[in-house]
């Protein structure tokens, strides 16, 4: 089989990148490991910045995100058992971020990806890249017990942290750069209204707690916890608890819980892998980098990726310029580490951490009550959360 740029990986980087390849005429193929149905079964990021939100509508994909997505114009920070809204429009010049699930996302790009008769090849085994020192690679892969080979110009490395890309890279020609954080979340999902109509980061001594939404009826609710936790520690009975523990009495009061549709624990890290590009291989998304989730940002940076990375292959393969090709890394990893730095700054700020002791806390409080009473501070907490200009 022959292709102009194989993807590995079916997650938001991988259908995105070949959905708007695809309207521009460039063939792709994309390669998952796991099934339609286990993609679509992760539940994971839930806000869109505006520039994802416009790259899904270059996609052909923004009909129904227009029509659920809910428009959010400003996040509330609690603490001290009090809640403090940051005015996210007024603070931007009338930005906003857009609350969609990113199973959402996935499922509108794989029907469009479908109804455009694009291949994918789901359960793909074995997944192995070969030559892409040279302008010839070859992705080899198993379908059904049959070994295939994919010959194509380029490989889009879109297979998520774990994947193959990353791995077939000679470690000599990478620079990793990380940090693991001593806690993960534990999250659940629920068919009840949201405690409010906007998100809630709430910092607390037991630790952070994080009230989201994908719908006016359905929750997405965080706690911090142990980077080891089993979720089957956790009742829903205890989850709800703890929850309402950590929020401000108002809040408290008004939270509806019921069953949990899904709970799950992610552990945080920050991680950079350096370059972006080697030969004809690219990496996009989280094959690359990850950040921790409280800045709401891995979504909006794998889709960032895709964009410039996207216009690069638009631009080979319509004027014969490498220009933006060789330009890629070095743009996208610009773009990236001020989101690093942002999500670190949210994690370090909001969360309890074992070693900071009382003048960690107090530093955290002093930093939270500046932030909520400056102008300049609010102003770039709200830039950074509705995503920097490309
Ligand atoms: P994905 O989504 O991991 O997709 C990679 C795909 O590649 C496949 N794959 C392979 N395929 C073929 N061969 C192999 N050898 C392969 N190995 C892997 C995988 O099966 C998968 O289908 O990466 P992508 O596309 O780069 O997308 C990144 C996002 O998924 C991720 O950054 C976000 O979910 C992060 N994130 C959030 N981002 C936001 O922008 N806003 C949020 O509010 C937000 N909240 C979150 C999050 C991530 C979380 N977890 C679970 C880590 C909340 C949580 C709890
Ligand atoms: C979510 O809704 O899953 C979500 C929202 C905001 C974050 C992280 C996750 O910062």
């Amino acid at each position: 089989m022959r292709t102009q740029v194989a993807i590995i990986g079916a997650g938001p980087a991988g259908l995105l990148l070949g959905q708007l390849l695809h309207r521009q005429g460039i063939e792709t193929v994309i390669l998952e490991r796991r099934s339609a149905d286990y993609v679509l079964g992760r539940i994971r990021a839930g806000v869109l910045e505006r520039g994802t939100v416009e790259l899904m509508a270059r996609a052909g994909c923004d009909q129904r995100l227009r029509a659920e997505g809910l428009p959010h114009s400003g996040v509330n920070l609690c603490f001290g058992g009090q809640r403090h809204r940051i005015d996210l429009a007024g603070l931007t010049g009338g930005e906003q971020v857009t609350v969609y699930g990113q199973t959402e996302v996935t499922r509108d790009l794989m029907e469009a990806r479908a109804a455009a008769g694009a291949p994918t090849v789901y359960e793909a085994g074995d997944v192995s890249l070969h030559d892409f020192d040279g302008p010839k690679p070859v992705v080899r892969y198993v379908k059904d017990g049959v070994a295939q080979s994919l010959h194509c110009d380029f490989i889009a490395g879109c297979d998520g942290f774990h994947g193959v890309s990353r791995q077939s890279v000679p470690e000599r020609a990478l620079e990793i750069f990380e940090r693991a954080y001593p806690f993960g979340w534990l999250g659940l999902l629920a068919d009840v209204p949201p405690v409010d109509d906007e998100l809630i980061y709430v910092y607390h001594e037991d630790g952070f707690a994080l009230c989201s939404m994908r719908s006016m009826t359905r929750s997405r609710y965080y706690l911090q916890c142990p980077a080891d936790e089993k979720v089957g520690n956790w009742s829903d009975q205890r989850f709800w608890d703890a929850l309402r523990s950590r929020l401000d009495p108002e809040a408290a009061e008004r939270l509806t819980t019921g069953p949990a549709l899904e709970k799950s624990v992610a552990p945080l890290r920050s991680f950079v892998a350096e370059p972006l590009r080697f030969g004809s291989l690219f990496l996009a998304g989280d094959a690359a980098h990850i950040v921790p989730p409280t800045g709401a940002k891995g979504l909006n940076l794998a889709a960032g990726d895709v964009r410039y990375l996207s216009e690069a292959l638009i631009e080979f393969y319509g004027e014969s310029s490498t220009a933006g090709l060789d330009a890629y890394s070095t743009k996208a990893l610009a773009r990236i580490w001020k989101a690093e730095r942002f999500s670190w700054w949210m994690t370090s700020m909001l969360h309890h951490f074992p070693e900071q002791g009382g003048f960690g806390r107090k530093i955290q409080l002093a930093e939270l009550e500046y932030l909520v009473s400056s102008r300049a501070a609010s102003a770039s907490l709200a830039e950074n959360y509705v995503g920097l200009p490309y």
